[in-house]
């Protein structure tokens, strides 16, 4: 079959390879066709080593597909139901998943970093992030293959796998945003497009996007921010919104040391600071003692959108059918598999217009 591999960390290509095979699905697994992933920022990561990722590996973590097979003792799922995948899968034993925070269950994940699920001939390929979706076909923990309804598009679906879940989910799991809160959004890729429709969702009355491409201004307020600027702006628009007050809810989505360091500036005392952005391992923040005290801002990190992914995957999807989220309009552009490397050169050059590609895989 068809995979997009990275045979090393570092490449800025993948290799478009037709000799992939997969693993055959162990007993609590399940084989996948996938028919649709997004390009999100973090393939981008996981090449260039933001992220950890393990090389040769076949990347793409966003995705939905139809299941093919079923292991023996997986009951719950049937060839031909649709379904996306999480680079989560939940165990449902771990203490994580027992005290409710299956975003944190490393059971799966952790076993992704020693089974390479994929092979080209001889050399065994790891799938990034336990997946590895900018392939044909993919073999991943029966938990971590979501059910969705037949009528959903692919598409659509696949968004939700990730950026989706991550953005939407930060502001209803991390932060909790009330209704009538002052919301700023710091980065408006695909995840922070879902930041600010989840502020819209959740009743914020002030929804500033900053990006310093100002032509993804017009976007995100198509989205719901009720304010849009680069980061020169801001501190104007903080006095206009916020009686110079600052924001209940400050969310970084970029994940470096200054736009975290914004994000604590922008939000109000005793507001919150939600860091969604992927940064990198050894990048470093700095906050005053003092500051951390009298200020009383919670700093909140949210992985995958603190979610419970077989709760919210289907809630995200409800909101979708009850017009609350435009999933549709994200979707900037549907490339093919030969596209991908073409896409990943879209995204790394922080393209004006695009939101989220999607690679469709029919
Ligand atoms: C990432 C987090 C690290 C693993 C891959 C996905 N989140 C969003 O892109
Ligand atoms: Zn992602």
């Amino acid at each position: 079959m068809k995979a997009a591999v990275l045979n090393a960390i570092g490449d800025d290509k993948l290799e478009l390879r037709d000799d992939v095979t997969t693993v055959d699905p162990g007993p609590h697994e399940v084989r996948i066709r996938v028919r649709a992933s997004g390009i999100c920022h973090s393939d981008l990561s996981a090449m260039d080593g933001t992220l950890p990722a393990l090389a040769p590996g076949v990347v793409g973590h966003e995705g939905a597909g139809e299941i093919l097979q079923v292991g023996s003792a997986v009951e719950h799922l049937a060839p031909g139901d649709h379904v996306t995948v999480s680079f989560v899968p939940p165990c449902g034993s771990c203490p994580s998943c027992l005290r409710g925070e299956p975003n944190l269950c490393a059971v799966h994940a952790i076993a992704a970093f020693s089974n390479p699920r994929f092979r080209s001939g001889d050399t065994p390929l790891f799938g990034y992030a336990g997946l590895g979706t900018f392939a044909e076909e993919v073999v991943v923990p029966a938990a971590g293959a979501i059910k969705v309804d037949p009528d959903v598009p692919f598409e659509t679906a696949a968004l939700v796998a990730c950026g989706v879940l991550t953005g939407v989910g930060a502001v209803l799991n991390t932060a909790q945003v009330k209704p009538g809160s002052t919301v700023v959004v710091i980065g408006c890729g695909g995840v922070g497009i879902s930041v600010i429709q989840g502020a819209r969702l959740a009743g914020a009355t002030a929804i500033v996007a900053v990006d310093p491409v100002e032509a993804k201004h017009g976007i995100a307020k198509r989205f719901g921010a009720t304010h849009a600027t680069t980061p020169d702006g801001l501190e104007e628009i903080k006095q206009q919104v916020t009686a110079m007050e600052g924001f209940d809810y400050a969310f970084d989505v970029v994940g470096l040391p200054a736009t975290i360091r914004s994000a604590w500036d922008q939000a109000r005392r005793g507001g919150s600071v939600v860091v969604v952005g992927a940064g990198k391992g050894d990048a470093m923040v700095q906050f005053s003692a003092q500051e951390l005290f009298l200020h009383d801002k919670k700093i909140l990190g949210s992985f995958y959108g603190s979610a419970h992914v077989h709760r919210d995957t289907g809630r995200m999807l409800k909101f979708w059918r009850a017009g609350l989220l435009d999933l549709d309009g994200m979707i900037s552009r549907k490339i093919g598999f030969d596209d991908i490397n073409e896409g990943l050169g879209v995204l790394r050059g922080g393209s004006t217009d695009v939101i989220r590609q999607v690679v469709t895989l029919d």
